[in-house]
């Protein structure tokens, strides 16, 4: 097991790390940005280290800085958290290079999974379920009338390089190809430096449902069911929950067993998730992400394993500490991310907390790095916490999550509490029958 570990992220998933790093009586230390020397991740961990300033590009994205305060700290692994240099294929090289070792996947399956059009190849060739597109890059307007015309319209051009929704253009018929697609590429290019594109069937109102996978280096590769993360708003996730209320566990079987045959072939490391979409009782696969994701404790929630534990171990060369029939799931959880936002306009709103009282209880969680007294940096992302709550029912799930969402207090700045709040009242959330566009849908008409 590793000594030391930096934790190169900030906000809650510093604290989630350090905290899972104690559990496993690993030191930890915390590199940040100048405006996050009073952050309270920096305020436990063992050790921190000052790796440059407030813009992110200059500190958690410094990969020189990074590497420099693992060495002096004498660090065996580096944690990434989420976002930042997470999924950064090069950033895994210059550890190893450097005798270090992150806490992710292979970067070959970094690089992989981080051109889209490479991993729906790859899935696709390993029996994963896609949506019908072209066959590889369209590269000229002829390439992707024939695409559109063998699947039909309406399509959706997307860039390999994607993520966010930039660069994704809807084509409802052949004369708009030839516009949407310069979009596309120059969308792309702007966005992420390389304007290579695919084209998929545009499918008008799925459930994005995305599946929790965790490998080890002995070959064993587990599943700890899906979420269901289809309440989002401009391509932010907004609430998540385990398990989608609309899956039978038929469904459920045959998807998690190829994802886990693909998976093994693959020869994937570490914690790993699998997107798709589920429209009229089939699912499409349409991305991988290769890092732990910002939803991951609703599955925490209903499997009782600490993901981000399990993580570090198989990182570290031991063994999965669970086989498929040793995880078991039990009730309903939600996850509801709280922004530092207007929850009317969406506007950022740093600033200093004044007061904060989390909720408490049986079956709910708080992974936030707030307290009284912490001023909000205006840098970087807004969610400044997460409310996760489990129940032995949905319906007892919506119920506590309510009277938590009361008892949350965080004065001094707006925060999207109340969008949550209002969220739980709608009835198309109570029966769980929205789509992925149907919050925005009713923000725009409410
Ligand atoms: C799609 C789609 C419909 N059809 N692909 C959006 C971001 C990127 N990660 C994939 N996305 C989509 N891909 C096909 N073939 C609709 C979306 C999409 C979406 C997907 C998941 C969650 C929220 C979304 C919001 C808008 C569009």
């Amino acid at each position: 097991m590793f000594n030391k570990v930096l934790i190169a992220n900030r906000g809650e998933i510093a604290l989630r790390i350090h905290r899972a790093c104690r559990d496993l009586g690993i030191a930890s230390v915390a590199a940040h940005s100048t405006a996050d020397a009073e952050a309270m991740h920096v305020r436990l961990a063992d050790e921190s280290v000052c790796i440059g300033p407030a813009s992110a590009k200059e500190s958690y994205l410094n990969i020189p800085a990074i590497i420099a305060a693992a060495e002096v700290t004498g660090a065996d692994a580096v944690h990434p958290g989420y976002g930042f240099l997470s999924e950064n294929a090069e950033f895994a090289r210059i550890l190893e290079a450097h005798g270090l070792t992150l806490i992710g996947p292979k970067a070959e399956h970094i690089e992989m999974m981080g051109d889209k059009a490479t991993a729906r190849r790859v899935l696709g060739e390993l029996g994963i379920p896609l949506v019908p597109g072209s066959p590889g890059i369209v590269q000229t307007l002829d390439d992707a009338v024939e695409a559109a015309d063998a699947i039909g319209y309406p399509v959706l051009i997307k860039a390999v390089a994607g993520g966010g929704g930039k660069g994704m253009k809807v084509a409802h018929m052949r004369e708009q190809l030839e516009t949407e697609l310069a979009l596309a590429r120059r969308e792309a290019m702007e966005n992420f430096g390389n304007d290579k594109v695919y084209i998929e069937k545009y499918l008008s109102g799925p459930r994005h449902i995305e599946l929790q996978i965790m490998a080890d280096s002995f070959g064993n590769v587990v599943h700890f069911g899906e979420r269901d993360c289809s309440i989002q708003r401009r391509h932010q996730k907004v609430l998540e929950e385990a398990p989608s209320p609309i899956l039978s566990t038929d469904e459920r079987d045959v998807l998690f067993s190829r994802s886990i045959k693909a998976l093994t072939q693959l020869g994937y490391l570490g914690a790993g998730t699998l997107e798709y979409l589920f429209e009229d009782g089939e699912f499409y696969f349409i991305e991988m992400n290769t890092r732990i994701q910002v939803e991951h404790p609703v599955t925490e929630m209903v499997t009782g394993v600490d993901l981000v534990c399990e993580q570090i171990r198989v990182a570290a060369g031991s063994e999965l500490s669970y086989s498929q029939e040793d995880i078991h799931f039990r009730g309903h959880a939600i996850e509801c991310r709280i922004n530092a936002e207007s929850p009317e306009t969406f506007i950022p709103t740093p600033g200093t907390v004044t007061e904060y009282h989390p909720p408490g209880g049986g079956g709910v969680r708080v992974d936030s790095a707030l307290y009284s007294g912490y001023r909000v940096p205006p840098f970087y992302d807004s969610m400044v916490g997460k409310l996760i709550v489990h129940g032995a029912t949905r319906e007892e799930c919506i119920e506590r999550l309510s009277g938590s969402l009361k008892e949350f207090v965080i004065e001094g700045i707006e925060t999207t509490i109340p969008l949550h709040q209002n969220l739980l009242q709608e009835r198309k959330f109570a029966d769980g029958s929205y789509d992925i566009h149907w919050l925005e849908r009713l923000m725009e008409s409410g």
